[in-house]
């Protein structure tokens, strides 16, 4: 893996240097000293990797495009010593970053572990749906947290990631998000991220949550497989233009920190108030898919636990923790 890796990066220097011209796998396979069919081979796993190579048979290959991918050195160097990075696991793919991160969690691992993939063969959603996780143009990522509170208050470790989240993108990409309850982040009205999380406690004890963040970077929304439950986009998209991944990441990170921060010095009420205000669904008539049934009403409020109060049409209220909420026209 790791020779692969070396040969790669010198195939790419070679290209680099020549970017106005072809140059012929006859001249990368001496240099390399590497046959002409496994240059060939590697130049196949540097466009899986996003790089852009042309290639005509007389003259040779040229490097049209470097793909935007995470760097470990860099992200962990301008990380520094915060509680959240101070470890960062990175992987080229990954079943699911949640996985690793519970699994570390089970072996001790501290808090503040960060688990970072460029893809995911199995990326999860909640309720055992499934993420679409292509490499190199997303930012999958978890967090390990081992808060001191009682369970009762984990809901407000899922607000504290949406907000960071939506303050994130917004910070790096000046775009404009709306919540969607509980977790989902969108921009008009199309889904742009996804908060999983997932937490092993005891009555009284929290052992640790992992937070798992899925951002729809530079994906083209040509690329969304049909039948997602709502539309989807990716900031790129919004944009009308790329979108580096790393600041955002970086971003993300110090919000994160710097939340979590406030929630530990007795700021529930602010994460509260800040993830009520970012909500959009206030005083709109909505849907809520629950499983085995449905019901419609007006999203009334939203409480300190996570629950969204809603008036069933002249029935009476009902609180409501879990569910798929969809707005009515
Ligand atoms: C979520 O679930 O939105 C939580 C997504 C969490 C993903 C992160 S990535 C890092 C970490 N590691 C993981 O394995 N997971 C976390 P839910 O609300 O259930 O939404 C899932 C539904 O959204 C799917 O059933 C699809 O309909 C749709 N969907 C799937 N992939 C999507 C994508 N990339 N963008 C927008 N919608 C998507």
């Amino acid at each position: 893996m790791k020779q692969t890796c070396q040969t790669d990066n010198l195939i790419i220097s070679i290209l680099k240097d020549n970017r106005d011209s072809y140059v012929s796998g006859q001249h990368i396979s001496s240099k390399i000293k590497l046959t002409r069919s496994a240059v060939w081979k590697h130049i196949e796993s540097l466009r899986k990797k996003g790089y852009v190579i042309e290639s005509i048979p007389s003259r040779g290959y040229r490097l049209i495009e470097i793909p935007d991918l995470l760097s470990p050195d860099d992200i962990r160097t301008r990380v520094g010593k915060r509680i959240i990075g101070k470890e960062i696991l990175f992987f080229d793919e990954v079943d699911s970053t949640n996985n690793v991160a519970i699994e570390k969690a089970g072996s001790g691992a501290a808090e503040g572990l960060v688990v970072l993939s460029e893809g995911q063969s199995r990326g999860k959603g909640r309720m055992g749906r499934t993420w679409v996780s292509p490499k190199y143009v997303n930012i999958y990522l978890s967090i390990l947290f081992r808060p001191d509170m009682s369970p009762q208050y984990a809901p407000v470790m899922t607000m504290m990631s949406a907000v960071s989240t939506a303050r994130a993108i917004t910070e790096v990409t000046g775009l404009r998000t709306q919540i969607k309850w509980p977790n989902d982040i969108l921009i008009d009205r199309k889904k742009v991220s996804g908060i999983l999380m997932e937490m092993n406690a005891e009555q009284e004890r929290i052992n640790h949550i992992v937070a798992g963040i899925g951002i729809n970077v530079n994906m083209k929304e040509r690329d969304f497989p049909d039948g997602l439950r709502m539309p989807a986009t990716s900031l790129a998209e919004c944009l009308g233009k790329k979108v580096d991944r790393t600041d955002l990441l970086l971003m993300l990170i110090e919000i994160l920190e710097e939340d979590y921060e406030e929630l530990r010095n007795g700021g529930v009420m602010s994460i509260f108030s800040r993830w009520r205000k970012g909500c959009d669904i206030l005083d709109r008539r909505i849907r809520v898919s629950l499983p085995g049934e449905e019901i419609t009403g007006v999203a009334e409020d939203l409480t300190p636990e996570g629950g969204l109060v809603l008036n069933l049409d002249g029935s009476g209220k009902r609180i409501i923790y879990a569910g798929d909420v969809s707005i009515i026209r």
